[in-house]
C-alpha cells in the first residue's frame, strides 16, 4: 500500500514554490521520495527558499522564472530536465490575486492575474507535455480555487482565471488521458499564506477581519486551512494511487462547498 503513494524515483516541478501552498506541496513531495524542482520571480525569495528547504533536509533545485514568459519556462524545463531529470509530475502552484471592484478594476489588471494564473499553466503543462507522451507517463496538477465554482465581490478576474483552469484542466485531462498522462486539479478552500494575510488582519479594536468571521461561518471545519492540509491530497494526485484519476477537481476545502453557512 506504500508503494501506491511513494513519488521514489520522480521529479517534480512545483511553480512558485518559495513559500505559501507551492512549499507545503513540493516539502510533501520530496518526503514521499520525489527529486524537487521549483521556480520563483527574484534572488531573494530563491536564497531564502533554499535555505528553507535545506533546512527541512530538502535538496530542492530552484530556477528563476516568470511563468508567464514562454521563452524562460522552456528554458527552466530544459535546464531541470537536464540537471536534475525528466519531469514526471508538474504542479502549477504559482498564483496571484488582484482585489479590486470589477468597475474600477483595469484591463491591464485583470489581464495580469489571467496572464499568471491561467495563461501559465498552459504555458508550463506545454512546455512538460512532449516528455510525458514521449514517455507515456505524467502528472499534470493545477491549483485551483474555490473560485473555481464561486464568485465573490472584488476577485472577477481571478475567478475568471480559476474557472478556466479547472476547464483547462479538464481539457489537458482529454487530450493527453491517451499518453497515460493524468490532469486533476487541487481546490484549496482559505489557506493561511501571504495571499490570504489581508483577509486576516486583526482590527483596530482587536476584532477578527469581517472576512474572517465571515469565513468561519461559511466553513464546518470552523478554521481556515493550513499549507499542510493540500499535503496528503497532492501527494495521491501525484502517485500511482490516482492513474484512474483524470480532470477531477479535488476540493480540500473543510466542507465550504458543501454548506449554506451557518445561520448567524
Ligand atoms: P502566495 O503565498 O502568494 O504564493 C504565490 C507564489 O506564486 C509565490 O511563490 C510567487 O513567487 C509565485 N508567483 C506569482 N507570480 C509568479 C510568476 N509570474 N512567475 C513565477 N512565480 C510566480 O500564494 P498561495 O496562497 O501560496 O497560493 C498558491 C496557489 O494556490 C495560487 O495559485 C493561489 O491562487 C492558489 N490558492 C490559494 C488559496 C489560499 O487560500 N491561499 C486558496 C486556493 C487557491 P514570487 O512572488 O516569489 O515570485
Ligand atoms: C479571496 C481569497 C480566495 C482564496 C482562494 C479560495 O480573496 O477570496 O484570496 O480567492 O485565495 O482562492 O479558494
Amino acid at each position: 500500500m506504500e508503494q501506491l503513494f511513494s513519488l521514489e524515483g520522480k521529479t517534480a516541478l512545483v511553480t512558485g514554490a518559495a513559500y505559501g501552498i507551492g512549499y507545503a506541496i513540493a516539502k510533501a513531495y520530496a518526503q514521499a521520495g520525489a527529486k524537487i524542482v521549483f521556480n520563483c520571480r527574484g534572488e531573494e525569495h530563491l536564497k531564502k527558499a533554499l535555505a528553507d528547504y535545506e533546512a527541512d533536509g530538502i535538496s530542492a533545485k530552484g530556477y528563476i522564472c516568470d511563468v508567464t514568459d514562454e521563452e524562460q519556462v522552456k528554458q527552466m524545463v530544459s535546464d531541470a530536465e537536464r540537471e536534475v531529470g525528466p519531469i514526471d509530475i508538474l504542479v502549477n502552484n504559482a498564483g496571484i490575486i488582484k482585489r479590486i471592484p470589477m468597475h474600477e478594476m483595469s484591463a491591464g489588471d485583470f489581464r495580469q492575474v489571467v496572464d499568471i494564473d491561467l495563461t501559465a499553466p498552459f504555458i508550463v503543462a506545454k512546455a512538460v507535455l512532449p516528455g510525458m507522451m514521449e514517455r507515456r507517463s505524467g502528472k499534470i496538477i493545477n491549483v485551483c480555487s474555490m473560485m473555481s465554482e464561486l464568485g465573490r465581490e472584488t476577485v472577477s478576474a481571478y475567478a475568471a482565471a480559476k474557472g478556466g483552469l479547472k476547464m483547462l484542466t479538464k481539457n489537458i485531462a482529454s487530450e493527453y488521458g491517451m499518453y497515460n498522462i493524468q490532469c486533476n486539479g487541487i481546490g484549496p478552500g482559505y489557506i493561511a499564506t501571504p495571499q490570504t494575510a489581508p483577509l486576516r488582519e486583526i482590527q483596530p479594536d482587536g476584532s477578527r477581519h469581517p472576512f474572517d468571521q465571515f469565513l468561519m461561518a461559511k466553513t464546518p471545519a470552523n478554521r481556515w486551512g493550513e499549507p499542510e492540509d493540500l499535503m496528503g491530497p497532492a501527494i495521491f494526485l501525484a502517485s500511482r494511487a490516482s492513474d484512474f484519476v483524470n480532470g477531477h477537481i479535488l476540493y480540500v476545502d473543510g466542507g465550504i462547498l458543501a454548506y449554506i453557512g451557518k445561520q448567524p
